[in-house]
């Protein structure tokens, strides 16, 4: 069985349905907000990995549907983390470039936006980066409306994709992720901390603020704390959860 004939049944049915990993202060470790992230588990194909669904959605086209309830949940779902926790957390929402293929990704974020409820500025879109570069000229007019909501916009994957630096100051975006492929080796790569460490003086020196994925122990912690890193993602803090287990996490943290 196809995956992309079972994506359709799979949103409709809740087999393609949103996780949340939460992104915290890297100096305190408290947590500041959550990444959503789509799962697919359905009994037709058992559990499918978002780089392979994701992929396959993007290709057909169906991606759209799926970025669209992404956007519905995670404002929802951030609004309810909102009210328990009584802090302005944010949401950061993957973004595929597909879906800034047209203006109405500027109605369907307003929508999400109002009908949750939330502060604007609490909502964050995380685009990666070598599809930005690729597609520049088309995407940024609609960035900027983007912009214009209120949200903040996240380049995904930094360092990964190519021209970056070419474009990063012509981007509207407040957050660079360095991507976790610089992270893994911290510890032990000289190489790989010597990017990092330079990526997040870059961003700072542009006002950007930064964000590392994939930290997984103490060491690449304390490595990025002392780079001044602004906000740490990775096992070591919290796992992609089910909505209720974020909750749980968000009510023991406290
Ligand atoms: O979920 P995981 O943590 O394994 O994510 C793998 C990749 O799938 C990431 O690069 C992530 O950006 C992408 N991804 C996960 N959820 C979504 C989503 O809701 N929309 C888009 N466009 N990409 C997603
Ligand atoms: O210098 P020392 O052997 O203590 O470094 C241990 C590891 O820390 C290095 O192998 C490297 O991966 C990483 N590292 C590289 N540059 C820096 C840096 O400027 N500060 C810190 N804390 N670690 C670094
Ligand atoms: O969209 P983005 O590429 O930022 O998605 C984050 C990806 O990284 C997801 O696939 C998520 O499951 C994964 N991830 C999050 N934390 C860690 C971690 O500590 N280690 C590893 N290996 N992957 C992680
Ligand atoms: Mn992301
Ligand atoms: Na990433």
């Amino acid at each position: 069985l196809e995956i992309e004939n079972q994506l359709p049944a799979a949103l409709k049915s809740g087999d393609l349905y949103m996780v949340y990993q939460s992104k915290n202060r890297i100096g305190t470790g408290e947590v500041m907000g959550f990444e959503a992230l789509m799962r697919l588990n359905c009994r037709a194909l058992g559990a499918v990995g978002p780089d392979e669904f994701i992929e396959v959605a993007e290709e057909t086209g169906f991606i759209e549907a799926m970025g669209r309830f992404a956007l519905m949940r995670g404002c929802a779902d951030l609004a309810r983390l909102q009210a328990l926790s009584g802090k302005p957390l944010t949401m950061a929402i993957n973004m595929s470039v597909r879906q800034l293929g047209s203006d109405e990704i500027i109605g369907h974020v307003r929508e999400a936006i109002q009908h949750a409820g939330i502060d604007p500025t609490t909502l964050e879109l995380e685009i990666t980066e070598s599809l930005l570069a690729e597609n520049v000229e088309a995407v940024m007019p609609r960035l900027e409306k983007l912009r214009a909501l209120g949200l903040s916009l996240t380049i995904d994957d930094f360092g990964t994709g190519y021209s970056s630096l070419a474009y990063l100051t012509r981007f509207p975006v407040s957050t660079l992720k360095i991507d976790k492929c610089f992270v893994n080796d911290m510890a032990t790569s000289h190489s790989d901390a010597t990017v990092a460490r330079t990526v997040i003086q870059m961003a700072h020196a542009l006002e950007m603020k930064v964000v590392a994925e994939g930290i997984e122990d103490e060491a690449q912690w304390r490595i990025l704390r002392r780079f001044g890193c602004d906000i740490g993602q990775g096992y070591l803090f919290s796992k992609p959860l089910p909505f209720d287990e974020a909750c749980t996490l968000l009510q023991t943290s406290a």
